[in-house]
């Protein structure tokens, strides 16, 4: 059975462009509840650790320093089949592919700086979520 909780991050683009409320408005009207949530950001060290499956692939530099060069919000989400249903509310990776009414549609720059993370997986969801939160910080 697919879990009820997702992770997603609001990338340091989308944070200094002042886009944080619209993105979370868009998170709540799609029906996510947010279970726990902060501003913080990412050292150097850490981006690669979080990234660390795709330390094989020729973006991983890039990736690694674009993730740690401002504060970024990161988000435990729930929902039935909340994995799926976020990525669909998403939208491809490249934003010039991803669907209308998506976030990424609406606020992703570009295939690198797109705006926001989506776990891909229900242990993916709990590995990213438990990097960023204790359980005494969810709800
Ligand atoms: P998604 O974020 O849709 O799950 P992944 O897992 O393939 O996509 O990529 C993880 C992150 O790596 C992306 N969100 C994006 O920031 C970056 N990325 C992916 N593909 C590229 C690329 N071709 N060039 C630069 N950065 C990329």
């Amino acid at each position: 059975m697919a879990g009820n909780i997702t992770f997603t991050m609001i990338k340091p683009e989308a944070v200094a462009a002042g886009n944080i409320g619209a993105i979370l408005k868009m998170i709540n009207e799609a029906g996510f509840r947010i279970v726990a949530l902060k501003k913080t950001q990412l050292t150097k060290e850490a981006a690669g650790e979080f990234y660390a499956v795709h330390s094989e692939r020729p973006f991983y530099g890039e990736l690694v320093d674009y993730m740690s060069n401002g504060p970024i919000v990161a988000a435990m989400l729930e929902k039935d089949n909340a994995v799926a249903d976020f990525r669909a509310l998403i939208g491809s990776t490249d934003p010039a592919e991803a669907a209308e009414g998506t976030i990424r549609k609406a606020y992703a720059e570009s295939k690198a700086k797109n705006a926001v993370h989506g776990s891909d997986s229900d242990e993916n969801a709990e590995i990213e979520a438990n990097f960023f939160f204790s359980r005494f910080e969810r709800s």
